[in-house]
């Protein structure tokens, strides 16, 4: 039996038996237990400057890595401000274990100072919720809430502890077995399913494969990878995807949806088969459903039973670990792979041909000026001196829409963004979980001029542990996905879109004790862009950008995905 200790020491013990070895939060009254024990234990805090960073930094953390992210913090206010970051984590799937603290047992209820209903609130935005009832629980729930948050559809899963807790004393007993009734993971898939998708996937003559975050999540992009080259189809990787297949793999097409390319969209609407993997049919992909892959027959492989059917029926479900299945699959398929027929062939030359002419009929053109310097210019410059190999954060905005369309990504979890929630603020603290999870990469927080001014306090994250992250912010002096719609769809009327009084930015970041530049001429573009990642430190960059540059192709709400706007209106010449 371990030695006595109280339960927030017992709670530090639980989370180097996970192998937490670093987490981000913010301390407060029913926390001083556990940051007292904290003083002198070797798992690393990270003080973030609001509790939301430290769910952010959390995911970043997360994302970067595929391990358990862990935040923490104070009751009430404390509990309160994670609550974004739960919801963020819930939707793009991402494991994190959030601790909380709560008023002393005996005073819930009681409307005690700084007493929140913390298991209430956050019940719709975790994967599950606990709070603990008595020390001897403690072990128990905190490693059942890793194994729930990393097992079977990840997701944030918050432990609430109350002060009297922290307090009580007792012995660590170490938890031999995890039973949940009513928890079942499926992993392996239908046997006679994965037959049947084989079967699908050998007869079609137009086959697409649509990937996304699940393919990440089950660390699965092998196999993914394996699939595409068997069958020699082309495919897609959602926002939450990119890096699933390599960028610069010859069957990758691009992004598909709202922001999507041309030829993305296309494949999806005019394949036969679509071989759904890790997606969940979001709204941003399929746009107008009914409208959606019309002449497909659909393989969905996901491992939460919920996702299938919930936004179209497939012909084919497998529930299952992507990864299990695929490795299944892929065995299955060269198993039973086909005489190559002439009409096999030709049907299939015939689909690859349409993907290229639709590529080549509209790519995604990088636009360039001389006098202003283009979002897009922006994009592929940091494409360019990340080489598909360092990791980038980005906010939400159209930022975030360029970069997920002109960044490439050659590997998974270099891509980290708020996709399912689209949380302004994101950018920067994921880029802080990011860097800490990955010190040997180099990271680049890129911003909006709004999201940026979300996140300003943990400049001082960043300066406090050195952490060597290029802050690149996207400066179009709006906050340019919602002066685009009211551009596009409002008449132009901008109303409360407009970010004047923007920070100096050298002032701003010699204040956090880094350096810091603005720039606004194209030619200063690749050099200043140099410079910050030769600066070993920190480097706040601000790129003014044109501001009135909208992102293409775009799918207006409600519009299926093949009824694209593929630029700005042309003027009409009026005669003379
Ligand atoms: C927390 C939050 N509030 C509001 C929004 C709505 N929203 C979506 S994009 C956007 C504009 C973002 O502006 P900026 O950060 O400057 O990025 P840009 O679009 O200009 O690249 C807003 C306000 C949001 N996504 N998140």
């Amino acid at each position: 039996m371990s030695s006595l200790m109280n339960g927030a020491k017992m709670l530090l013990e639980c989370l180097a038996r996970e192998g937490v070895d670093c987490f981000f939060g913010y301390p407060g009254g029913v926390t001083l237990p556990f940051y007292d024990a904290l003083y002198d234990h070797h798992i690393r805090h990270v003080l973030v400057r609001h509790e939301e960073n430290a769910c952010f930094a959390a995911e970043g953390f997360a994302r970067a890595t595929g391990k358990v992210g862990v935040c923490c913090a104070t009751s009430g206010p404390g509990a309160t401000n994670l609550v974004t970051g739960l919801v963020d984590a819930m939707m793009d799937s991402i494991p994190i274990v959030a601790i909380t603290g709560q008023v002393s047992s005996k005073l819930i209820g009681s409307d005690a100072f700084q007493e929140a209903d913390t298991f209430g609130i956050t019940r719709s935005c975790t994967k599950h919720n606990y709070l603990v009832k008595s020390l001897e629980d403690l072990p128990q729930v905190v490693h059942e809430a890793f194994y729930i948050a990393s097992s079977g559809r990840p997701g944030p899963v918050l432990v609430d502890v109350p002060k009297d807790v922290f307090q009580a004393q007792g012995h660590y007993a170490p938890v031999a077995a995890i039973h949940l009734p009513g928890y079942k993971v499926f992993t392996e898939g239908h046997t006679g399913q994965i037959r049947r998708a084989a079967q699908l996937m050998w007869e079609a003559e137009r086959p697409f494969v649509y990937a996304g975050g699940g393919i990440i999540a089950a660390n699965a992009s092998d196999e993914l990878r394996e699939l595409v080259e068997i069958l020699g189809a082309p495919a897609v990787t959602t926002l939450m995807g990119l890096g699933a297949l390599p960028a610069n793999h010859p069957n990758f097409v691009s992004m598909p949806g709202m922001h999507g390319s041309y030829a993305a969209n296309m494949g999806m609407t005019h394949c036969d088969v679509l071989i759904a993997l890790g997606v969940r049919f979001d709204d941003r992909v399929t746009g107008r459903l009914a409208a959606f892959a019309p002449h497909a027959k659909v393989i969905h492989v996901d491992i939460d039973p919920a996702e299938i059917g919930k936004n179209r029926a497939p012909d084919v479900p497998i529930v299952g670990d992507v990864k299990r299945v695929l490795t299944r699959l892929n065995k299955v398929l060269a198993e039973t792979r086909p005489e190559r027929t002439q009409r096999m062939a030709s049907a299939r030359q015939a689909w690859w041909s349409r993907i290229r002419a639709w590529k080549a009929e509209h790519p995604l053109a990088p636009v360039v000026s001389d006098s202003e310097i283009k979002p897009q210019h922006l994009m592929m410059e940091i494409d360019r001196l990340s080489g598909g190999e360092a990791i980038v954060t980005s906010d939400v905005g159209q930022h975030q829409m360029w970069a997920a369309q002109f960044v490439r990504f050659n590997a998974p979890r270099h891509w980290i963004n708020s996709g399912g929630l689209g949380a302004m603020g994101f950018g920067l603290p994921a880029a802080i979980g990011a860097q800490f999870a990955r010190p040997d990469k180099l990271v680049f927080a890129l911003v909006g001029d709004g999201g940026f001014q979300m996140s300003i306090p943990e400049l001082a994250t960043v300066t406090g542990y050195g952490l060597p992250i290029k802050i690149v912010i996207m400066n179009n002096g709006y906050l340019g996905m919602v002066r685009q719609w009211q551009e596009l769809f409002y008449n132009n009327r901008l109303s409360a879109v407009e970010l004047d009084s923007f920070p100096d930015v050298e002032k701003l970041a010699a204040a956090y004790g880094f350096r810091g530049r603005t720039i606004d001429k194209p030619g200063e573009l690749a050099p200043a862009l140099k410079e910050a990642v030769r600066e070993p430190g920190p480097y706040l960059l601000n790129v003014k950008v044109s501001p009135y540059e909208n992102v293409y192709p775009m799918v207006p709400a409600g519009g299926a995905i093949n009824e694209m706007v593929l630029g700005p209106p042309q003027p009409v010449a009026v005669p003379k």
